[in-house]
């Protein structure tokens, strides 16, 4: 029998993944802005900013598109999971959208104005208008705000299942905040007491290694941060959608644990050229980066494991049958298959990353621009796009038609083909020195940048063509998300409606103690301290002179 949510918990969902989308729309016509701009094909008028708009692709796809849906897709889970929200959970949820949505319209404002063309990692010593840091800073404290209701109302069902574990995805729920506001810290940290009195002219100078290093100690888990809820989605819903079960509860907790303790002490993976981090550091935290890869090679087992035993009780024979018996005609399941499908490269060109002599070749070239289109913009993005199909329309009670499902397919198809295009061309792009982050390609037609526009693949040209197509997609899932928040007839029939697929795990068999927070709490501060205490103490105490600011643009 079919039930809707409570309807305040749907309204607060749906207003989540409303704000998403409106970032999602401007955010990739951003995008295709970027990819004529680097093709030499498209001048800006003067008041527009080649940085401007790269800042705001960012911002917008990376933090604000990511944080909202999340938060809409969490919310629904726990309030399907755990039962409805109470009032403190609403008001708390309400207070956090509220400040989340002030601190997003601010920084916002500031890129429009030209005053933040910072990018969305903020690197100093360029310096924005102090506004766009104190809307950073309400847009973290927004998510903490939100993140606390969201475990207080975990909290209050724990109280009332004594002894229980928690359902599986209340518990990735509760390890994706943690990992969160961990994470956090080292961002609050350099927003609060270095941008936002340096630009304010409260202090005169920036200690920029430090700031990079904060920056980094919360920019890397924030990848996972995009990642979990992906996972999440893997784990729970696939194989409710395929017709079978958590391959194992247990497994699937501990790559969560996993990903609480070694996601975070590795930032320095993303300044392995930093000649301010002595070589011992950086040797470390390369450990510890291999070290998060391991529960990602979990959940592929994982997702391989239940592929198989689905098929093979659907009467799969052989060692392969299992992948005819798989549902290609559903959309819920084939996005996220292709978003699966995605990451294998995916990873595989994060662990070339985190190689230290392979870094040296790839850094700050287009190379890590393709790198985090095929992660955070197919596996997670695709991900959330086949959440969408079925989320909204369970939200909204409406009906997901036979041509919606065909718009989904036709959405999914157009967003590979294009991410494969410029993604393998922004690879290879990289790999011959195409630098990331330039408005100018040209170099004077230095033979090394004629290469950029020859061959097939290897071609700037190539990577405006799938730049395109990913914007033309983009355009078929906002006319979805369209349909499906006002347009779509109501379901009627128990068939029509739209179901949250939640699939079984064995949770017998879990250990209870896996879902000790204060234990995994303790052992990721270890593992921080361990990785960060000397470094960054060496970085305060032996700091150079500090720099005062510049505006570039
Ligand atoms: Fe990364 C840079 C290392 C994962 C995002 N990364 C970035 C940046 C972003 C980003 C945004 O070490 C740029 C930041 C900037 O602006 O400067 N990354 C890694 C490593 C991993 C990794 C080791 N990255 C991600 C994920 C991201 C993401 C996930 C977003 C969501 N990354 C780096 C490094 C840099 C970096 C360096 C700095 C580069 C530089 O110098 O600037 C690992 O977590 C990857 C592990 C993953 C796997 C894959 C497992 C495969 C699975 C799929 C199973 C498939 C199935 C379907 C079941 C080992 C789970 C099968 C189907 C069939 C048909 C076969």
């Amino acid at each position: 029998m079919h039930t809707l949510l409570n309807k305040n918990d749907r309204v607060l969902a749906l207003s989540n993944i409303l704000i998403a989308y409106f970032a999602f729309l401007i955010g990739t016509l951003m995008g295709l802005l970027q990819v004529f701009i680097r093709n030499d094909k498209l001048q800006l008028p003067a008041w527009l900013d080649y940085y401007q708009i790269l800042t705001a692709h960012g911002v917008l796809l990376a933090l604000v598109f990511t944080t909202y849906f999340i938060f809409g897709f969490l919310q629904t889970g726990m309030s399907k999971s755990l039962g409805s929200f109470g009032k403190k959970t609403l008001l708390f949820s309400w207070i956090g959208f509220i400040v989340m949505t002030l601190g997003t319209t601010l920084a916002t404002v500031m890129i429009v104005l030209g005053e933040a063309s910072v990018l969305y990692t903020f690197y100093a010593p360029l310096m924005a208008s102090p506004w766009y840091y104190v809307g950073l800073a309400l847009f973290v404290v927004g998510t903490w705000i939100s993140s606390f209701a969201l475990i207080g109302h975990y909290v209050a069902w724990k109280k009332q299942n004594k002894g229980k574990l928690s359902p599986l995805f209340a518990f990735m729920t509760v390890s994706t905040i943690i990992l969160w506001i961990i994470a956090c810290l080292g961002v609050v940290a350099t927003v609060l007491f270095q941008f936002i009195p340096w630009a304010f002219g409260l202090v005169d100078t920036i200690n920029v290694e430090l700031s990079r290093s904060l920056f980094w100690y919360f920019g890397h888990p924030l990848v996972y941060f995009w990642l979990l809820p992906a996972y999440m989605a893997w784990y729970v819903v696939v194989p409710k959608i395929i017709g079978g079960k958590v391959f194992s509860d247990s497994l699937a907790r501990l790559s969560f644990i996993l990903f609480i303790l070694f996601s975070i002490p590795v930032g320095f993976h993303h300044q392995l050229v930093e000649p301010g981090i002595p070589a011992f550091w950086k040797f470390l935290q390369t450990v510890l980066t291999f070290m998060v890869i391991i529960p990602s090679l979990m959940t592929a087992f994982s997702m391989f494991a239940t592929f198989e035993i689905t098929g093979r009780q659907n009467g799969a024979k052989g060692l392969f049958g299992w992948f005819r018996k798989l549902p290609w005609h559903d959309i819920r399941f084939t996005s996220i298959f292709i978003a699966m499908f995605f990451f294998i490269p995916g990873g595989a060109g994060g662990i070339i990353n985190a190689s230290f002599q392979l870094n040296e070749v790839i850094h700050n070239t287009l190379w890590v621009v393709g790198h985090f289109h095929i992660t955070v913009g197919t596996p997670v993005a695709m991900t959330f796009f086949g959440l969408t199909f079925w989320l909204i329309p369970y939200l909204t009670g409406r009906k997901l038609t036979k041509s919606m499902q065909r718009l989904g397919f036709a959405q999914v198809i157009t967003w590979s083909i294009g991410m494969l295009l410029m993604s393998t061309s922004q690879h290879i792009l990289g790999l011959l020195g195409a630098p990331r982050r330039t408005a100018y390609s040209g170099y004077m037609d230095h033979p090394s940048a004629l290469e950029w526009f020859n061959g097939i693949l290897s071609n700037h040209v190539t990577m405006a063509i799938g730049g395109t197509i990913l914007f033309l997609s983009a355009m078929l899932l906002i006319f979805f998300v369209i349909q499906a928040l006002f347009i779509l007839p109501k379901a009627t029939t128990e068939e029509e409606f739209v179901e949250f697929p939640m699939a079984e795990s064995d949770i017998e068999n879990t250990p209870k103690f896996l879902e000790n927070w204060w234990l995994w709490i303790g052992v990721a501060f270890v593992l921080i301290i361990v990785a960060y205490y000397i470094p960054l103490s060496d970085i305060i105490h032996n700091a150079p002179p500090g720099s005062k600011g510049f505006k570039t643009w």
